[in-house]
């Protein structure tokens, strides 16, 4: 299996409970390694941007509210099958629905304050790294 990198967002949700460590704790032990990391806030248009494919649903706007409406930790992980690796540490969109030992079955406050983003392919991972990172900030 190949080394790959996918992005991460710790959500507004999980920075207010002070709970980027814990998160960041998970996503290692699932075998992730941190090669970029930085805390922001993050703008309304960055928000409606980065959310863009998601415009005609009906969550769009308070979506977009949410989060820009703390801090946010944007980072790269890598390991081996990173974008499927992380997408199973997350768990289910709905933390209701996620399996047990998940992060968001372990946090999520609700399926919109679900604790972290991951990227859903290796393509939209690369898209979604150009967003929020320059080349520099990224040290393997
Ligand atoms: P994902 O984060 O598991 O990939 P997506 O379908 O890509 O899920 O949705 C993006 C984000 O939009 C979710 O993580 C969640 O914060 C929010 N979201 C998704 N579905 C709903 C919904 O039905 N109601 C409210 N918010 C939602
Ligand atoms: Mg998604």
């Amino acid at each position: 299996m190949a080394v790959t990198r996918t992005f991460s967002i710790i959500k507004p949700d999980a920075t207010r409970r002070n709970l980027t460590g814990a998160v960041t704790k998970m996503l290692e032990e699932a075998g992730l390694r941190v090669v970029a990391s930085k805390r922001i806030h993050m703008t309304r248009d960055q928000a409606e941007g980065f959310y863009a494919v998601h415009k005609e649903r009906p969550f769009y706007n308070d979506l977009c509210d949410f989060m820009t409406s703390g801090p946010v930790v944007v980072q790269v992980l890598e390991g081996e099958d990173a974008v499927a690796r992380n997408r199973q540490v997350m768990g289910a969109t709905n933390p209701a629905q996620a399996d047990e030992g998940t992060i968001r079955k372990t946090y999520a406050e609700s399926i919109e304050a679900n604790s972290v983003h991951g990227s859903d392919s290796d393509e939209n991972a690369k898209i979604e790294i150009d967003f929020f990172f320059s080349p520099d900030e990224i040290v393997g």
